[in-house]
């Protein structure tokens, strides 16, 4: 099921809301000394192609979004601790400026939820009397926010409330609590009152947890959809973020500092930036378009250029990577984005001699962009991923062929732009076709001759929010187990064949793999190496060795799985994710993020308490 979409003219708030919010709880903040630990979720045992390298390598604009928007609201005791750094962090030994935070948020993807799960748990531990408001956010919570509430005895302890949306409800989260806290008392004990007293209920974008004893929870409650953000330059700036991460360590509390700017680029040399929000298209796999509500958001190109140009002077960042769905999706404001950076210039020095860039578009957008693509190098871009999906349109249809994926490949080169093309390996495609482009080798050559500098192949996956997922469950597609081994979240991020209907699963599994090996290898190593002098001088080459290491780690980590899914018994499951705990909406209406029941396409909450009540 896709997230629902709130009444058509009311996705967005209104121009100005989120700035007059950060003004406001600035002018609070002083009277409210609060501190807050930061935590992003990060499952180690997903570190494998295609995102070996930049899973660590570049912190996550998540947490640090909301750091910035802590800070930016005038709470600079804020911390950011990236599990991704931090391994043995336990929320329950945290303190910082010498007591325990009056905050713990978690932020995780879905993948990671075992380990979100695992420190909101922890956190859970401290006395009660101490303990921190706990807030989840980020895209499982977006997706899945019942999944981060505990109704088993047996492991007790979730969060106090769950962030289903971005900075601006997290903002008016922060604001109802303050407004209800009285002086001295804890967080917790103001969040409390604030949601009883039903003060949460007029904020959009949150669930929590009622009637729940011992960190259980016997019903939650369903704010409803967000509101989003539309002009993007009313975010915070990113470049308060960076200067709150806990430096890299083995500890399991806080270091009396954060991370010093200096070392900011050495430990994360890329540094991705909300660019735009959003997407045109609707493949049905893909839950991007329903959770932007159909809207599409930019920043504008003096913003992203003064950004670039501050993370640059302050933390020495130079490559940064856009957390865009399409970058390309409107001709017109990309121009507009692109025009900007290329002519950008700050202290007399060109910004794009300072920073590079990259980020994600369409091969059907690549073409209509194709005489600006001088202009994207001239700007600083140096790459783009693809969602190529598969070249011959059977599985997906959005105006991709093969034909028109070398052109745009072509295009991408001679402008000396790097393509990045992303597969989906699905159980219909063979390893190798004869005089056709349908199978997954034939597609890589066909890519590999068009110029592409990396290859990633993920097996098709149900994904939570898109139109897809009930339908593979109920058909009976996705794996419950394989040879006595559950699939857990860990395991859903397209590496491993989690949902197929194929008589030998294991081969799809193998045929991934291969395609990498036929892709990533010592012979295409040394063609890189001779060939440099091209436009994309040694990235192709350099791409090879990091796609060589990470393939290692692929082979380590799937193998086992494929094994198991060659000898051993395989159980389906039947019933696509959903709440284990009652869910009801403000208002008589049916929970936003239910996913058990089935939803009216468009669902308005009411705006305050009292339309509550006259609903
Ligand atoms: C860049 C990106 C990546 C990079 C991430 C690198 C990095 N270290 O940052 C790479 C390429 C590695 C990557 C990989 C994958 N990705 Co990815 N990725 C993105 C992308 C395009 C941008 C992420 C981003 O920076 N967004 C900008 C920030 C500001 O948004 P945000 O993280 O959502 O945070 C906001 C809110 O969620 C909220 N929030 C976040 N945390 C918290 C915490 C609290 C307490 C609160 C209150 C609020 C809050 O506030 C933030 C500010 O608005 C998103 C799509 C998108 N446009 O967001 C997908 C996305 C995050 N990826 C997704 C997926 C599925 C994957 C993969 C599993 C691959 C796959 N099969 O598609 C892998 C997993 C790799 C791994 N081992 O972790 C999904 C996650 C869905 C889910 N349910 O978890 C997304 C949402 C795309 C989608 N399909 O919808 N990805
Ligand atoms: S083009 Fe990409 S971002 Fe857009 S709907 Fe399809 S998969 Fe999602």
């Amino acid at each position: 099921m896709e997230l629902p979409r709130r009444t058509r003219g009311d996705e967005l708030l209104k121009p100005g809301e989120l700035t007059r919010l950060r003004e406001r709880l600035r002018s609070s903040a002083r009277t409210h000394d609060l501190t807050t630990v930061i935590a992003c979720a990060f499952d180690h045992r997903t570190r494998m192609l295609p995102f070996i390298f930049a899973d660590t390598r570049m912190i996550p604009a998540g947490v640090r979004a909301v750091g910035s928007a802590m800070v930016d609201a005038g709470f600079d005791k804020t911390r950011i601790v990236l599990q991704q750094w931090n391994r043995n962090f336990r929320p329950s030994r945290m303190q910082l400026d010498g007591r325990t935070p009056d905050l713990f948020m978690a932020s995780s993807m879905s993948l990671h939820a075992e380990s979100c799960l695992a420190l909101i748990r922890d956190a859970n531990r401290i006395d009660p009397a101490q303990r921190p408001l706990i807030i989840a956010g980020g895209p499982h919570a977006v997706y899945e926010p019942y999944d981060l509430f505990s109704a088993d005895p047996a492991r007790p302890g979730g969060a106090d409330v769950v962030v289903t949306g971005e900075e601006f409800v997290l903002l008016s989260l922060v604001e109802a609590v303050l407004s209800m806290r009285r002086r001295g008392e804890s967080m917790r004990a103001a969040f409390i009152r604030a949601r009883d007293g039903g003060a949460l209920d007029g904020v959009p974008g949150l669930v929590y947890a009622r009637g729940g004893k011992d960190g259980l929870a016997e019903e939650l409650v369903d704010t409803g959809i967000q509101r989003l953000v539309g002009d993007l330059d009313e975010l915070p700036h990113p470049v308060l973020g960076y200067r709150l991460l806990e430096p890299p360590g083995r500890h399991a509390n806080l270091g009396m500092r954060a991370m010093p700017a200096d070392q900011v680029h050495r430990r994360s040399p890329l540094a991705s930036l909300v660019l735009t929000f959003g997407c045109k298209f609707a493949c049905p796999y893909c839950p991007i378009p329903a959770y932007n509500q159909r809207q599409y958001r930019v920043k504008s190109g003096e913003r992203i250029a003064d950004e670039m140009f501050r993370l640059n002077k302050e933390y020495g960042l130079r490559r940064f990577f856009g957390a865009d769905d399409n970058f390309f999706n409107d001709k017109t404001r990309t121009l507009e984005i692109v025009e900007t950076l290329a002519r950008a210039e700050f202290d007399g020095v060109k910004l794009r001699d300072r920073a590079r860039w990259y980020t994600e578009v369409t091969v059907h957008d690549t073409l209509q962009m194709r005489e600006h693509l001088p202009l994207m190098r001239k700007s600083g871009c140096r790459a783009l991923w693809l969602g190529v999906e598969d070249l011959t349109a059977t599985l997906v249809k959005k105006g991709q062929s093969a034909d028109k994926t070398s052109e745009a490949f072509r295009a991408l080169r001679a402008a000396g732009i790097s393509p990045m093309p992303m597969m989906m390996h699905h159980d219909t495609q063979p390893l190798y076709s004869r005089g056709s482009n349908y199978g997954l080798l034939n597609q890589i050559e066909l890519l590999r001759r068009a110029g592409a500098v990396s290859m990633q192949v993920l097996m098709l996956t149900p994904a939570v929010g898109s139109k897809l997922l009930e339908s593979t469950y109920t058909s009976g597609q996705v794996l419950g187990s394989a040879g006595g081994k559950a699939v857990r979240p860990y395991m859903c991020d397209g590496n491993y064949v989690v949902a197929s209907n194929h008589a030998r699963p294991w081969k799809k599994q193998l045929t991934m793999l291969a395609g990498y090996l036929y892709f990533y290898n010592p012979v295409w190593l040394v063609v890189a190496l001779i060939r440099s002098r091209t436009r994309v001088a040694l990235m192709p080459a350099g791409l090879q060795v990091f796609g060589m290491m990470g393939l290692v780690m692929t082979i380590v980590r799937t193998s086992g799985w494929a094994a198991r899914l060659m000898f051993g018994r395989i159980t389906r499951q039947l019933r696509a994710p959903a709440s284990r705990i009652p869910m009801r909406g403000v208002g008589g209406v049916p929970a936003s993020h239910d996913t058990s029941v089935a939803q009216v396409a468009e669902v308005r909450p009411p705006r305050s308490r009292q339309a509550a009540r006259a609903a």
